[in-house]
């Protein structure tokens, strides 16, 4: 029913909004007044916050066009960002920053004595993503649209983000995260761009005379997918790129003829039946639950984005398919997408009538693959029964796919029916399954890791036999995060200091903070660096104080761990490290005392036992500390709730230690190091994803290291003993003692000991007792450095200065110099 026609060109001319602060106020006033219809009895913030998005969307709205065609007009090659989740956050402070219109608007609320930061504080984040790898493509998007790259991101606009966390009782409980509840005034539904997605049904596959599969998906159950396309501004440059999210709707007729045979309530239930699939973000962080809704979204945004991108395909260049591989690229963040290889198959084969070898040629050389954890229980498999019956089709494309990849295996290595076995799209057993990473390998011309180390360990261990086969196609690509979000935006003083010092061209490239370096021996300048330091502190502990009702001292050494919770981040080793400093006042061991706050917060997957319990751990031994007169100042402890982006805008700023402490070899890269580099902090860690890289930049003497390296945790498993080891150290020995008595339990016999097992056990993969001791040490030397006030100064000074090389504006210009090729196409915009 939607008229693609486009209208004529006029319409669409408009001249360029002016943006002094006089037109901004009136532009507020006539959204507050004539959009929203608000007269003088109900002033709410939310509705005034309301009408300065609309007010700032309008300057957006401009570039956007004009970047749209830019990109158009350039008619290169363009990358798409292929992701299952988005941790965008909250939109305005970082839209006002990226347009330079921060001074106006202060001027134009200032004439109606409002508060920017109130207003702010009404929008919800959008917490589309379950943690570091949802950052990462909210990261990139912005360094994409700032290195004016074509580049567009391409998601789910799940109804429901991440959960709320709240905590009773000392434990977590999930709540649903309505974000839309209000609207989301940053989106702009399209539905004249609308795709329709098939499921179930069967599929009819013929084998023709010239050895071309013809296929029919035939009997299915379709659904719709809506786009809302969601403004990516880039850092003054005139340039808006765009998320394109997908939300899920019944189609027409499926309502219609359940309606016409009079079952009404049916073609209700239908229509829930499709929104089901956007509904909710799953919330696991580092396993797989294998349900089949999960699968569902993964092809919803294949199939609804390749269709997107070959309908504007055909738009521009006709029906030839020949020059698309020279023109697109997806990038698949994790398996998660990988199913775009079979889909891309299917839609050139049974949509484009291509012969297997053409189709084949584009796809694999359209698609990339960024693998992001090494955890075995990480990685995606879906049981080929759950195929045959959600997706027949891509089923039979993926046993075509492996039988013709098994056959150059096997020519390549005559013989070898171990090799055939292993290397398997499809994994034999009582159970066949689908192994998604094999399917992404093969089906790639690109396979990168997110940092130094874990590449390497991709080659050697999980990926092994592909590398063999094709080193050519892997490669490394270390993370980074963006500047505008982590220093410029979350840390206003500290964007002032270091611009009075160096210009503010550092913030959209980052090298130039190396210009520091000659300052962090300045007494005046240190001086300065922490004056920023403990204002920016003391906001943090207004924001403890509000959220977990514990009060932090500003001049005590803000110590804190930030992240989704699991065993192999180790939050318990900062914990046992609490437990003992807690013992060690106790005892009276307290000589040349460094007061400290420890902070530590992160959500625990709702079906993962074990990490609901260190949360638990982690409440009770707070109430214990912060409740006992003996402890005073001189240790606190507090678990802040519902831990998200923008919590960490207020805590990276604030905080002076960083704990990075996974078991060397698990952590991927590690993304919130870098934000805390950034802003100053010290990083306590494990040789262990990026801290490599932090390490190396910073130089070692300005980095806490401990514990065993990647290799050495490999080489322990056999001989791992942690009963000698507690046995020899006596400080170990009480903490866990403390532990197994209850003092941190006493109402609650036992709760503890499925973590006290867990720690003992000579299978424990994290090999958090073999750290201890190493770790006690690097604690007693942050407790040492922090005493001297100057020598601290400036090794924060110098990890601020050395921090460059992790913003994502170097990460993406290697994605786009190495992968993706792109040309950096300016828009006319005003800037
Ligand atoms: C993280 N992975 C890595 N996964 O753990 C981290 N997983 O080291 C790395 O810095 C970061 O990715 C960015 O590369 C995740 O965050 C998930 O969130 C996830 C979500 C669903 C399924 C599996």
């Amino acid at each position: 029913t939607h008229d693609r026609s486009l209208p004529h060109a006029s319409l669409t001319e408009v001249p360029p909004l002016s943006n002094d602060p006089q037109t901004l106020a009136q532009d507020l006033q006539g959204y507050y007044t004539h959009h929203l219809g608000r007269d003088r009895n109900c002033r709410t913030t939310h509705y005034i916050y309301k009408a300065l998005v609309l007010t700032l969307r309008d300057r957006l709205m401009e570039r956007w066009k004009n970047t749209r065609y830019a990109y158009q007009d350039n008619n290169g090659r363009r990358a798409y960002y292929m992701s299952l989740e988005y941790l965008m956050g909250r939109a305005l402070g970082n839209a006002l920053l990226n347009l330079g219109l921060e001074e106006e608007i202060d001027q134009a609320l200032s004439m109606f004595s409002l508060d920017m930061e109130e207003l702010e504080a009404c929008e919800s984040d959008a917490g589309l993503g379950n943690g570091g790898l949802g950052r990462l493509a909210a990261c990139f998007l912005d360094s994409c649209a700032t290195l004016q790259l074509p580049v567009c991101g391409y998601g789910i606009r799940y109804r429901y983000g991440m959960f709320r966390q709240h905590i009773r009782n000392g434990e977590q409980v999930e709540e649903p995260d309505h974000w839309l509840r209000d609207g989301y005034p940053w989106e702009i539904e399209r539905p004249e761009y609308a795709q329709r997605i098939r499921f179930g049904g069967r599929s009819e596959v013929k084998r023709e005379a010239d050895g071309r599969l013809s296929g029919r998906w035939v009997e299915t159950h379709d659904v719709l997918a809506i786009p809302y396309d969601v403004p990516i501004p880039g850092f003054r440059n005139g340039t808006v790129n765009t998320l394109r999210l997908w939300s899920a709707a019944a189609t027409d007729e499926f309502d219609l003829g359940e309606f016409n045979s009079g079952a009404y309530p049916e073609s209700v239930s239908a229509k829930n039946d499709a929104e089901k699939i956007t509904m909710v973000l799953y919330p696991n962080d580092a396993s797989e639950n294998g349900k089949e809704l999960r699968l569902r979204q993964q092809y919803f945004l294949a199939s609804a984005s390749l269709q997107d991108v070959l309908q504007q395909w055909v738009g521009i260049e006709g029906i030839d398919m020949d020059r698309f591989a020279e023109k697109n690229v997806f990038q698949l963040n994790d398996t998660h997408p990988a199913i775009c290889v079979p889909e891309l198959m299917r839609l050139l084969l049974d949509e484009h009538c291509l012969s297997w070898d053409e189709a084949w040629e584009i796809t694999s050389n359209t698609m990339a693959y960024t693998n992001h954890t090494l955890l075995p229980e990480a990685l995606e498999k879906w049981p080929v029964r759950m195929f045959q019956r959600l997706l027949p089709r891509l089923l039979d494309i993926i046993y075509e796919i492996n039988a013709r990849f098994l056959a150059e295996v096997s020519s390549r290595w005559p013989g070898d029916r171990d090799r055939i076995r292993r290397m398997s799209i499809i994994e034999e057993g009582p159970e066949p399954m689908v192994r998604m990473a094999f399917l992404a390998i093969v089906g790639s011309f690109s396979v990168n890791g997110v940092a130094a180390l874990h590449s390497r360990l991709l080659q050697r261990g999980m990926f092994k036999d592909f590398f063999e086969m094709w080193p050519q196609k892997f490669n490394n690509k270390t993370n980074g995060v963006t500047p505008r979000r982590w220093v410029a935006a979350a840390n206003p003083m500290l964007t002032e200091l270091i611009s009075e010092q160096i210009g503010d061209g550092w913030i959209d490239d980052l090298s130039q903070l190396r210009k520091l370096i000659p300052l962090a021996g300045d007494k005046d300048f240190q001086q300065r660096w922490l004056t920023v330091k403990r204002d920016n502190k003391v906001r943090l502990a207004d924001l403890v104080r509000q959220r977990c009702e514990v009060h932090f001292d500003p001049d005590a050494l803000f110590d804190v761990q930030v992240k989704r919770i699991h065993e192999y981040k180790r939050q318990l080793l900062n914990v046992l490290h609490v437990i003992h400093l807690y013992d060690r006042i106790k005892r009276g061991d307290i000589q040349n005392w460094t007061p400290r706050c420890v902070l530590i917060g992160g959500k625990a997957a709702p079906g993962y036992a074990m990490a609901k319990r260190i949360v638990k751990l982690v409440n009770n031994v707070a109430h214990v500390v912060n409740n006992d007169p003996a402890v005073g100042d001189l240790l606190k402890v507090a678990f802040f709730p519902n831990y998200g982006v923008s919590a960490m805008e207020v805590i990276c700023p604030g905080t002076d230690l960083s704990e990075q402490i996974s078991t060397a070899g698990k952590e991927a890269s590690g993304t919130g190091n870098m934000k805390f580099m950034m802003n100053g902090a010290l990083t306590i860690g494990t040789l262990d994803g990026a801290n490599i890289e932090i390490r190396e930049e910073v130089g070692e003497e300005n980095f806490f290291l401990f514990g065993l390296n990647a290799e050495e945790v490999a080489g322990m498993r056999e001989n791992y003993d942690p009963a000698a080891i507690i046995a020899a150290d006596e400080n170990l020995a009480r903490v866990l003692q403390l532990l197994e008595s209850g003092h941190f339990n006493q109402f609650e016999p036992g709760i503890f000991d499925p973590i006290l097992r867990a720690l003992t056990s000579r299978n424990d993969p994290w090999l958090t007792v073999a750290d201890f001791a190493d770790y006690l040490k690097a604690q007693r030397a942050v407790s040492q450095a922090y005493r001297d006030q100057e020598k601290w100064a400036k090794m924060s000074i110098l990890n601020t200065a050395c921090s460059g090389r992790f913003s994502t504006d170097r990460t993406i210009s290697e994605y786009n110099d190495e992968i993706w090729k792109l040309r950096p196409t300016p828009s006319l915009s005003a800037k």
